[in-house]
Formats: structure tokens, sequence, C-alpha cells
């Protein structure tokens, strides 16, 4: 899939061929790198809500194992991506902590699906997320395995049996900081959405 960048008019304004929009959501724990990956893909500037942390984060958003984390997302992040001269993707991040469960609760109305970001060294973090995801039902979701210089590797049967995923939901390894790498994780997304509803829903 072309990301189309060429259809962008200047100025970033949605191209005037374009008839439908579909919307995605990348849901994952603090840190796995939500940002990365929108800012990676999105050929506008990516609308961030990053705020530098304060001592008032201690005890809510932990900074174990994250060296270099030194922002955190208030509410999401929003991104958009060219996919055809027709078809152009929202991307919203929202954070999958479970005070952010109402947030999403409007933001996942209408989404063709959702890419939940993984970070191995951190594995029982995604529990809240996929809950979530299985207690709303009917959003088709991917796991992204975005991998860190220390994460261990577990294949994706390991990972599958771990996380309790069905037989068909797709797992991705990601470098979220790496446009390509994370518009193959979209790609396989929109994929298996097509698959799961047969049809794509407009934002
Ligand atoms: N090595 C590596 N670092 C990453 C990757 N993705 C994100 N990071 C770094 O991990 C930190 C957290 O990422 P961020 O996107 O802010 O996470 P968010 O809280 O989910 O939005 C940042 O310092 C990123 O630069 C990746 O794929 N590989
Ligand atoms: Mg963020």
């Amino acid at each position: 899939m072309a990301s189309g960048n060429s259809e962008v008019p200047a100025g970033g304004y949605v191209a005037s061929t374009v008839k439908q929009s579909v919307k995605i959501l990348v849901v994952g724990h603090f840190g796995v790198g939500k940002t990365t990956l929108i800012g990676s893909v999105s050929e506008i500037m990516p609308l961030r809500t990053e705020e530098l942390m304060t001592a008032s984060s201690v005890g809510v958003d932990s900074l174990a194992g994250l060296d270099h984390k030194r922002t955190t997302t208030v509410a999401l992040d929003f991104g958009r991506i060219t996919i055809s001269p027709e078809i152009v993707l929202y991307l919203f991040g929202t954070p999958g902590q479970r005070r952010f469960w109402n947030l999403w609760e409007g933001l996942a109305e209408g989404a063709v699906g959702a890419l939940v970001i993984v970070d191995t060294r951190r594995l029982e973090d995604c529990f809240e997320v996929l809950d979530q995801l299985e207690l709303r039902g009917g959003t088709p979701f991917a796991v992204v395995v975005n991998q860190f210089p220390d994460s261990p590797h577990y294949d994706a049967a390991k990972l599958r049996q771990a996380l309790d995923l069905l037989p068909d939901t797709p797992i991705v390894f990601c470098d979220a900081r790496v446009r390509q790498s994370s518009i193959d994780a979209l790609v396989t997304l929109v994929e298996y959405a097509l698959t799961t509803t047969g049809q794509k829903e407009t934002v």
C-alpha cells in the first residue's frame, strides 16, 4: 500500500479527491510507542497532547525500564495518512490505562479497528487494554509488538498464548520509529478488519 503523499495538497489539507475516511485507534499502555508510531506515519504534523512528566506522575505512570521517557500523553494523539486518492486514514492514539477508558468509548465508535501496541518488557500492562477491547466487542484489533533494544523476544505463538489471543488475531513485530514498519502494521490491521466485517465504515 503506497502512502500516496503526492496526493496531499500543500498546506496539509485533505485532497479534494478523497471520498472516504477510515478511523483507526492506536491504543496501548504508557510508553509503548503510540505517539512514536503515529508520528512516523502521519503526513500532517501530528496533534499531540504531550506534557512533561512532573513529580505528580509519581505512582500514576510508572517509568520503570523507560529511561528516556520524559513526556506523557494527556489525552490523545491524532494523525492522518492518505492511502489512495480516495481514502484517508485518521489515527487516534489513546492511552490504555483504565482511567482513559471513557475517552475510548467515544473514539472507538465507527473505528475500523485498533492497533494494540505492546512492549514485551511489560507484557502484563496490555491486559487492561485487551480486556477493554473484549468488553466493547466488535472492534477488530491487531497486536503490535514494538521492539526496544532490551525487549525479551517471544515468538508469535508464545505471545498468542500469553495474551490469550484468538487464533486469527494478527500479531505484528514493529519498530514504531520506522515509517514502513508502522505502515505494515496498519495494513495488517485493515486487511484483517476487512475480513471480519466485510466492509469499511466511515468516521
Ligand atoms: N528503540 C525503540 N524505541 C522506541 C520505539 N518506539 C518508541 N520508542 C521510544 O520509547 C519512548 C516511548 O514512546 P512514546 O511514543 O512516547 O510512547 P507512548 O506513551 O505510547 O506515546 C520514547 O522515548 C520513544 O522514542 C521503538 O520502536 N524502538
Ligand atoms: Mg504518547
